[in-house]
């Protein structure tokens, strides 16, 4: 089978680069979110690891298209269930890595791409391209670890605003309100990540490890503590028929676009 997600490791720097690379456009279904998963556990128990790169190989396209919506339209409890767990554990995982992550994000990240590039401690985009988390747009509604990502980086008024209406911003309005740090020409994407990370992983270990982990223990903590829960919770919100309808609607008109 092909890698989904390719790993380059430098030996000289320790530098990890991840790089999403499933076509069409990165849309997180099961066994993407798995390989992300196990990759960054690896990346993580690697002492020779310093720190990583999260991008795409669809370079200057795409960086994420987000949760793969087919896992949410007519599925059976099961299925839904499954697959919320998976994304719960690629959420604990990435967001509680702990070492400097940088992402550069090389293309669109709505939804989910957006969610994981909020995971990275550092967002190098490139210039015009959209970024968001505008699950509202499709019916659905970003869950609250999600929404907790979009505080911690722009505060609570930008994120209210975001989130409530769904509002997909452009790389430069992305950066005027903290949602990335930086926006670049596409071949300065990664060069600049790297910059970045260079002066990282210069931080004192394990002071950055212990700083990161306390900032970030709240809302991974939350759940922690009721994983069922939150599945429950999401179950039965997106088998809900409106919402049903909602998602079909949108897959439909994903389809019909380039038409
Ligand atoms: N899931 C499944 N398939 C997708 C997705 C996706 N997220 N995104 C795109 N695709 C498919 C398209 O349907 C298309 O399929 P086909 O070739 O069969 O027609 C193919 O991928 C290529 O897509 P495009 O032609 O649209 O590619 P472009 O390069 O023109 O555009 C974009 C790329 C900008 C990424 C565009 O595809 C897009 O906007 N995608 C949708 C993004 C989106 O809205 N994702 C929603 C995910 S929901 C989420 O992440 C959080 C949900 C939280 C749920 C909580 C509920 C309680």
């Amino acid at each position: 089978s092909t890698n989904i997600v390719e790993t380059n490791i430098d030996s000289g720097t320790g530098f990890a680069t991840v790089t999403l690379s499933q076509p069409p456009v990165n849309s997180l279904d099961k066994n993407l979110l798995t390989a992300i998963t196990d990759r960054f556990k690896k990346l993580s128990d690697d002492s020779s690891v310093t720190g990583a790169i999260l991008t795409s190989k669809f370079d200057g396209k795409v960086f994420s298209a987000g949760l793969n919506i087919v896992d949410m339209f007519q599925k059976s409890d099961d299925h839904l269930g499954e697959f919320w767990g998976m994304v719960q554990e690629w959420y604990l995982t990435i967001q509680g890595f702990p070492k400097p992550l940088v992402s550069a994000i090389n293309g669109h990240a709505p939804t989910g791409g957006c969610a994981m590039a909020l995971m990275s401690d550092y967002r190098v985009m490139v210039e015009g391209k959209t970024i968001g988390l505008n699950e509202t747009l499709l019916g659905i509604v970003a869950p609250f670890f999600f929404a907790d990502l979009m505080i911690a980086a722009v505060g609570r008024r930008h994120a209210e605003f975001a989130l409530n209406n769904g509002y997909l911003y452009t790389s430069d309005e992305a950066l005027k309100i903290g949602l990335v740090d930086e926006v670049v020409n596409l071949d300065q994407v990664v060069p600049t990540a790297l910059k970045i990370l260079t002066k990282m992983t210069k931080t004192p270990q394990p002071a950055y490890q212990v700083c990161k982990n306390f900032l970030r223990k709240e809302t991974m903590d939350t759940l922690r503590n009721d994983r069922a829960g939150d599945i429950a919770h999401f179950v039965g919100f997106v088998q809900q028929p409106n919402v049903q309808k909602a998602i079909g609607g949108y897959l439909q008109a994903l389809k019909q676009r380039k038409k």
